[in-house]
């Protein structure tokens, strides 16, 4: 672990249902920290280029097909294959930008039916975000932003119910973004909070782990 007194880099995780901006708004963010000098990179779950990646992959196109908890868990283990890795980045003072991560994990296998806390079991133990984005938006008004693509869980019915169990997940270090606004005023609303946590961290922040 960190100790309280080392200065480190931020753990930022945005959160969302399909097509609530999470993806534009992490390109933008990690460029406008870049301009301005902070050590940053962005990353994503799924991490598709891990073999584990490959076979989420496959699921999620829907050339394969595989159990509910068994897909769970290989998610939750493409988190943790990256772990260490990920703390590393954090001691060295880099800001990780990351598209989705354990709040995904629990969201959508939660919204199929799985046990709530069966769902979060797996990934307790792994580095907590210091800062989680929710960009929040109406399942409706997603669903109106070009349609969804050809991807699992991209139909209507199913992003409501995730949308429901993202809800039950909302700690202290989450922060509610309107994601309806403009991308630049949604991009605006970010970048006030994440200066803020990338500052705290660079003070000695201690790194939390899920899921306290
Ligand atoms: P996500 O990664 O959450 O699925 P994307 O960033 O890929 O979302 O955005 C999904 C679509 O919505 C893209 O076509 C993008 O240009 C558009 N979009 C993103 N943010 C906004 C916004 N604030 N207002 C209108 N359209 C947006
Ligand atoms: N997803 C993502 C999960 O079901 N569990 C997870 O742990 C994570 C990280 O995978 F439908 C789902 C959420 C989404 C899909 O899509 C990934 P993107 O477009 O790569 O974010
Ligand atoms: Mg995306």
């Amino acid at each position: 672990g960190l100790s309280a007194s080392e200065s480190r880099g931020a753990f930022i995780v945005l959160e969302g249902l399909d097509r609530s901006g999470k993806s534009s708004q992490c390109a933008n963010l990690l460029s406008f920290l870049n301009k301005q000098g902070i050590a940053a990179e962005a990353w994503r779950f799924p991490d598709r280029s891990t073999g584990i990646g490959n076979m989420i992959s496959s699921y999620l196109s829907s050339s394969a097909d595989l159990d509910d908890r068994t897909v769970h868990l290989l998610f939750s283990a493409n988190r943790w294959e990256k772990s260490s890795l990920l703390e590393t980045k954090l001691r060295e003072g880099t800001t990780l930008v990351v598209d989705r991560y354990s709040y995904s994990g629990v969201a959508f296998s939660a919204a199929k039916g799985l046990d709530f806390n069966w769902c979060k079991a797996p990934d307790e133990g792994l580095p907590a975000a210091d800062l989680v984005l929710y960009l929040n938006i109406s399942p409706e008004i997603a669903a109106a932003r070009g349609g969804y693509g050809a991807e699992r869980y991209e139909n209507l019915n199913f992003q409501k119910k995730v949308a429901n169990c993202y809800k039950r997940l909302q700690d202290s270090t989450w922060k509610t973004i309107d994601a309806t606004k403009s991308i630049d005023d949604v991009q605006e609303d970010i970048r006030k909070a994440v200066l803020l946590v990338i500052a705290k961290c660079s003070q000695g922040q201690e790194l939390h782990r899920l899921w306290s």
